[in-house]
């Protein structure tokens, strides 16, 4: 129970985090500015139909070049957590063998968080969302290769790079955000970068059936594990910071009260979630993947699970929406659909009369995100952080946006229930990370979709607040 006097009057404890985030690729810009080199993003945004409106990440927010303005704008907000990446190719340069460091990117995201600190802004550091360096996918089997050694030895020396060159500055490490998420679209469905699909099209440089998912996440598991023991080994005792994985999921609700269902909606979150919480607890996939995937599930090593087990000091947590759930039957799907989505034997819709987002795929229900947070600490014990929960607006202009309540009603509703699930639940939820500070580059969709708390004209590059930020500095960033 919390004691009253440390309770805020939004109904938190005086010590919850609130943040809000952002990722290289999507804010940044710069494209070859500080000597960056390409990412698979900057490939995929580039290839004819890839991306909406042929929109890529060239320019973005120009946060590259507008950073200090945007700090200010932090801190008008109120903002003590921020949540950012950082690009591998910003970082480290391909020398034509492997990734060597590249000063003039290491030399802006240091300005950037001294900048950060001036502002009393406590940093959180993701170190790939989504943007794998393109020699890397090309010349060293990325992570589509089975068992691909020479990308977890990359990975290890670019975390290590980042821990040892900003981790003076960071609070919280994040290795991967959302492994499900650039798995299934980059590997399977391919409408994410690098476009991967089943061998079946003839689509893809990376084409390797319904397998490579599963070969994909074996890869990005193992990374995880080895920048996690680097961390821990050489850093953490000096640094003081703590490590973790950013997963995303859906809530799932079975569609009907029959036992079939039920089992269908908890499938669903193993194969969704449990993919990669369980590797991260028990050191290996759930065993209702085990079951539906069998031989093309690969294995972890001995050693591989021994790095696995407890790789987190703490949880983060991406959610945007809710499912129903409803049991499949074998072969009743009958589609042509990829190996993840086929394995798990479940059909997904939503909720009759659940709000719908300028997304096609995010609904608003606030209490999937109780429900979601509930089944996590059911599994993992220790603090669980929401690094992602926003709204998709349906207003796409500066005036319509400031007056946009349908994202402040999302952001309203959505932390009363973290609220809920941490003072009735005792769920340990200690803190929430809104998506985004500022409009972006929103992956597949370009500019089309917006999440942030301010709108950005992607003309001028002004900056707009949207009503939600005013609640925001009222609300959260004020006890
Ligand atoms: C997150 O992904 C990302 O971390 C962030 O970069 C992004 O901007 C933000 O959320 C908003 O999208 O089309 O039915 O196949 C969100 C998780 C999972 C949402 C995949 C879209 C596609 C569903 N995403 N999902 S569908």
């Amino acid at each position: 129970a919390v004691e009253a006097n440390d309770t805020c009057a939004n109904g938190f404890p005086a010590d919850f985090v609130w943040g809000l985030g952002t990722a290289a690729y999507q804010i940044e810009g710069g494209w070859n500015a500080t000597n960056r080199s390409p990412s698979i993003w900057d490939v995929f945004s580039h290839t004819k139909g890839a991306v909406a409106g042929g929109d890529t990440g060239d320019v973005a927010d120009d946060v590259i070049h507008r950073w200090r303005d945007d700090i200010a704008l932090m801190s008008e907000l109120g903002l003590k957590h921020y949540r950012f990446s950082l690009s591998w190719s910003r970082m480290m340069s391909w020398d034509g063998h492997s990734m060597v460091p590249n000063e003039p990117g290491i030399a802006w995201y240091s300005d950037f968080l001294d900048g950060l600190l001036e502002a009393g802004i406590t940093a959180h550091v993701t170190l790939y969302h989504w943007d794998l360096p393109q020699a890397l996918h090309e010349h060293r089997g990325g992570w589509h290769t089975p068992d691909n050694e020479r990308i977890l030895t990359e990975f290890e020396a670019y975390a290590t790079l980042a821990f040892e060159r900003l981790g003076s500055r960071v609070a919280t490490w994040f290795t991967f955000n959302e492994p499900w998420t650039f798995t299934v679209s980059g590997y399977s469905a391919g409408n994410h970068a690098p476009g991967c699909v089943p061998a079946q099209s003839g689509r893809g440089p990376c084409a390797g059936g319904d397998v490579t998912p599963y070969v994909v996440s074996t890869n990005v598991l193992n990374a995880h594990a080895r920048a996690v023991a680097v961390y821990r080994t050489r850093f953490a005792a000096t640094l003081g910071g703590r490590i973790s994985i950013t997963l995303n999921c859906e809530f799932a609700r079975p569609l009907t009260n029959s036992a079939a269902d039920a089992a269908a909606a908890e499938r669903a979150l193993q194969f969704w979630l449990g993919w990669w919480l369980e590797p991260l607890l028990s050191g290996d996939y759930p065993a209702a993947m085990r079951r539906n995937v069998g031989e093309r599930l690969p294995s972890f090593s001995p050693e591989q699970r021994e790095l696995l087990i407890g790789s987190i000091d703490l949880l983060g947590i991406n959610h945007y929406s809710t499912h129903m759930v409803r049991d499949v039957a074998d072969g009743e799907r009958g589609d042509a659909s990829s190996g993840w989505e086929a394995d798990q034997h479940v059909v997904a819709t939503f909720g009759a009369g659940w709000p719908q987002a300028a997304s096609p795929w995010q609904r608003s229900y606030p209490a999937g995100l109780r429900g979601l947070l509930n089944w996590v600490a059911a599994r993992y014990k220790g603090d669980i952080y929401v690094t992602e929960n926003g709204w998709s607006c349906n207003s796409f202009t500066a005036a319509a946006a400031a007056a946009d309540q349908e994202q402040l009603d999302y952001y309203t509703g959505y932390t009363e229930q973290v609220r809920l699930a941490l003072v009735e639940d005792g769920v340990p939820v200690r803190g929430y990370f809104g998506w985004s500070l500022l409009d972006n580059f929103e992956w597949a969709d370009g500019y089309s979709k917006r999440f942030g708390l301010y709108y950005v004209n992607y003309t001028t590059q002004q900056r707009t607040p949207k009503k939600a930020a005013a609640w925001w500095k009222e609300t959260r960033s004020a006890c």
